[in-house]
């Protein structure tokens, strides 16, 4: 199957019978070989006339994953969408109604991404936002183990396809070369203290080029393709987090967090090193020494004490 669309975008015909130099082709900024939305740009010579310059883009749809996508039930019903407010709001609209376990939503761009506590995701085109259901039988308070098997998730996707070594900074970002890559969203459904759903979403810097971050991220954010300097079939990278989720996902609902937290633990930049976590009641230091059972962080204060942290956002 064909992945790529191909747009001839300009022609560059010589007018005096003189071919363009490469020099004057780059002048017409031509040859600049990645845009920021990930599209590549290729110079075709066409027979003795000139260069015509050809747009390459990897196709983004909905026939060339379902076609191949090798899992029992993650991303086997999915809902595509072109430009969408957020998956994970369409995902919460979707648990209203009977949906099955895996339900997947993806959009090509969300015009309003959030993270924890409401925060932006920017979600430009370029990348990969999607979001799942799933329903666990577990207790309510083992469920931030969910945001931990997702990172190691994404972390084996990455590096299986990739020539690539993610780390995970507690409690859900994946960073390359210490930028943040992918933030995963991790909401509950429950009534009666019991999950009725639970509903990932998993925000992926794919293709983006530093312009098509805005400033204020510019600085903390990265993009698979600016790590590797390629263009990345962010299909390819689809398939594969749904294949390693659900083979984690099984292993976790047969045996449990423990080897999830084993391979978590080695992916984890956190662990070891002095911390400031910022919590909803405020800020506390100390040394990351590890992660409960539940998934908490926990802290060793200068004094001593043990802290379980649930929620927070990490500095240091
Ligand atoms: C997260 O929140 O990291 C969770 C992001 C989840 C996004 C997915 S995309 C699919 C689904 N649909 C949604 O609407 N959301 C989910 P948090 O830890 O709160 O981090 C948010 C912070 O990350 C922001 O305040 C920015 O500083 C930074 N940020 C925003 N957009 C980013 C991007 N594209 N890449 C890297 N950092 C970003």
């Amino acid at each position: 199957m064909n992945n790529q669309l191909q747009l001839v975008v300009d022609s560059f015909l010589k007018a005096d019978g003189n071919m363009l130099s490469m020099e004057e082709l780059k002048e017409k900024g031509c040859i600049s070989s990645l845009d920021q939305f990930g599209s590549n740009y290729r110079l075709e010579q066409m027979g003795d006339y000139g260069y015509r310059l050809i747009k390459e883009q990897l196709l983004f749809t909905q026939q060339r994953f379902t076609e191949t996508v090798q899992t029992e039930f993650i991303g086997k019903q999915v809902y595509f969408f072109d430009t969408v407010s957020s998956t994970q709001r369409i995902a919460k609209k979707l648990t209203m109604n009977q949906v099955e376990e895996g339900t997947m939503i993806i959009a090509e761009e969300q015009t309003d991404g959030r993270g924890r506590m409401a925060r932006k995701w920017h979600s430009q085109k370029g990348g990969l936002w999607f979001s799942f259901i799933v329903k666990p039988e577990i207790p309510i308070a083992t469920a931030p183990q969910l945001t931990l098997l997702t990172a190691v998730a994404v972390v084996r996707t990455i590096e299986d396809l990739l020539p690539l070594h993610p780390k995970i900074k507690w409690p859900n970002d994946i960073l390359l070369h210490g930028k943040k890559v992918c933030g995963i969203l991790t909401e509950l459904q429950a009534t009666d203290g019991n999950i009725e759903a639970v509903i990932i979403g998993v925000g992926l810097n794919v293709n983006q080029q530093k312009e098509a971050f805005p400033e204020d991220i510019r600085k903390k954010a990265t993009s698979i393709s600016l790590e590797t300097g390629m263009i990345v079939d962010p299909i390819s990278l689809l398939k594969g987090f749904c294949f390693q989720f659900e083979q984690l996902y099984k292993l976790f609902l047969q045996h449990g967090f423990q080897q999830i937290k084993n391979m978590w633990e080695q992916s984890c930049e956190t662990i070891g090193k002095e911390v400031t976590a910022t919590t909803f009641k405020g800020t506390v230091k100390g040394e990351a020494f590890g992660i409960s059972d539940e998934g908490a962080l926990l802290l060793k204060e200068k004094d001593g004490s043990v802290l379980r942290i649930f929620s927070a956002d990490i500095d240091g």
